[in-house]
């Protein structure tokens, strides 16, 4: 198939696009860079060294003897950029992964709110209007997160997007209906997740775009088959307060000797799946677009559940890691209970990567091999969620 990668720089993007490409697809990676300079702005770089997108494209060519196409290209600011793309690449499947994917940047200062607000909701209209315009029957596969189903502890497993309520009607008798899981975003970054949701709702049903959107876990790992196979395919690691997620975090801070960031009592429970499982539900989503009508399929792309201190105490106990509880930055329960249905990809034939102590160990290593390339400075969190979080905070 012909596959546009939107956001194919990226951390999830980056080793997808290599896996799709692997698989004999024919990829064409669009993406504006504008990760990289979010970098520059925060003062940080990537634990592993990433190469300019044009560098990494030629390497994959070298050992793979395939080509990956790349454009640079701002899907939320040059909508007819994006129209000429798709006219060019004339894909089959759009996978969208460019938005500003992290809660704490999201919520930094009333800029980061809205360039986040401007940046992921145009990006995902934009793609949605171009799509139709184009008049092909594309599949888009969207990167949406497991955060809009909100972290209240709810006696169920969470479905796959959808919930059937039963209400009495005029009549008192009683109806069934189904509707989208009602959102609970937690950041300003998981409330334009939650708004995408109401796009694909409605182009799926007025125009009949065909939509598949993944509401992922947390990632966690960093290598893949294919991003292993030379030095320079290697993919991004954030280890910082803004961009690092909690199980990497934890990594990275075990290899160094830092002790371990847990916000709060670590009573959050939240859904986890490792990157090389990322990539594995991205081919499979993608390949199996035929079973995709006007009904938006949502799949839990996720394989476990887990509680932050209990991840702390794995680390801490495999390396003899401190763990220091932090007064928590994010405005979110102390404490969860949290449970998953997954059938849909298990179904498809995910055959899931469990957190197991020889993959913690190499994310250890690769923490300690580039362990010259952190700067301990921006490993703390200092994105408030509001005004009380950060008077805690300083207190
Ligand atoms: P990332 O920030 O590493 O990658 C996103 C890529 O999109 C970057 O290369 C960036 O330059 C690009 N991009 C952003 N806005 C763009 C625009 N307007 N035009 C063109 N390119 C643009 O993020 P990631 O971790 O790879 O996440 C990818 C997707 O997966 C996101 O949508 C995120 O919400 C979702 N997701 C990520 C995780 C995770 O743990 N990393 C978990 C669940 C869901
Ligand atoms: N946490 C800590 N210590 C840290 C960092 C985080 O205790 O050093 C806690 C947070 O307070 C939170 C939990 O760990 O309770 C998860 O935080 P995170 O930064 O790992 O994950 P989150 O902000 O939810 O966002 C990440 C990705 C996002 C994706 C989301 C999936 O950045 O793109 O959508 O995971 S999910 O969490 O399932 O919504």
């Amino acid at each position: 198939m012909k596959i546009a990668v939107l956001g194919g720089d990226g951390f999830c993007g980056w080793p997808s696009s290599l896996h799709l490409s692997a698989s004999g697809h024919d990829v064409t990676i669009v993406d504006s860079l504008v990760r990289r300079r979010a970098d520059d702005e925060l003062g940080v770089q990537s634990l592993t060294p990433i190469e300019p997108l044009d560098v990494r494209v030629a390497v994959w060519k070298d050992v793979s003897g395939r080509i990956i196409d790349n454009v640079d290209l701002d899907i939320a600011h040059d909508y007819d950029g994006l129209v000429s793309m798709l006219d060019d690449v004339r894909p089959d499947v759009v996978v969208h992964f460019a938005e500003q994917r992290s809660a704490p940047y999201s919520m930094k200062s009333p800029a980061h709110k809205r360039y986040t607000a401007d940046n992921n909701i145009n990006a995902t209209h934009n793609v949605l209007a171009a799509i139709v315009q184009s008049g092909r029957d594309v599949h888009l596969v969207h990167l949406g997160t497991m955060g809009v189903y909100g972290y209240e502890s709810v006696p169920l497993d969470l479905p796959e997007g959808y919930l059937t309520v039963s209400y009495p009607d005029n009549n008192g008798v009683m109806r069934d209906r189904e509707i989208l899981y009602p959102t609970r975003p937690g950041s300003v970054y998981h409330l334009t997740k939650s708004m995408d949701q109401l796009m694909f709702q409605f182009y799926a049903q007025n125009d009949g775009v065909r939509i598949t959107d993944l509401h992922q876990g947390i990632v966690w790992g960093t290598q893949t088959a294919e991003t292993e196979q030379d030095v320079r395919l290697i993919n991004r690691f954030d280890y910082d307060g803004d961009y690092g997620t909690v199980l990497n975090r934890f990594l990275v801070q075990a290899a160094i000797g830092y002790p371990l960031t847990v916000h709060g009592s670590g009573g959050q429970t939240r859904a986890f799946i490792n990157i090389n499982d990322s990539i594995e539900c991205i081919r499979l989503a993608v390949e199996s677009g035929d079973e995709v009508g006007n009904r938006v399929r949502v799949m839990n792309q996720m394989t476990e559940t887990h509680k932050v201190a209990d991840l702390a105490d794995l680390v801490a106990d495999k390396v003899g890691a401190q763990i220091d509880h932090q007064v928590n930055p994010r405005a979110e329960a102390d404490e969860n209970a949290l449970s998953v249905r997954n059938d849909r990809l298990l179904g498809l034939g995910l055959d899931p990567v469990r957190l197991d102590s020889d993959l913690l160990t190499a994310e250890i290593e690769l923490g300690k091999h580039y362990a010259h390339r952190i700067d301990m400075s921006r490993i703390p969190c200092r994105s408030y969620w509001n005004r009380d979080r950060q008077s805690a905070a300083e207190e």
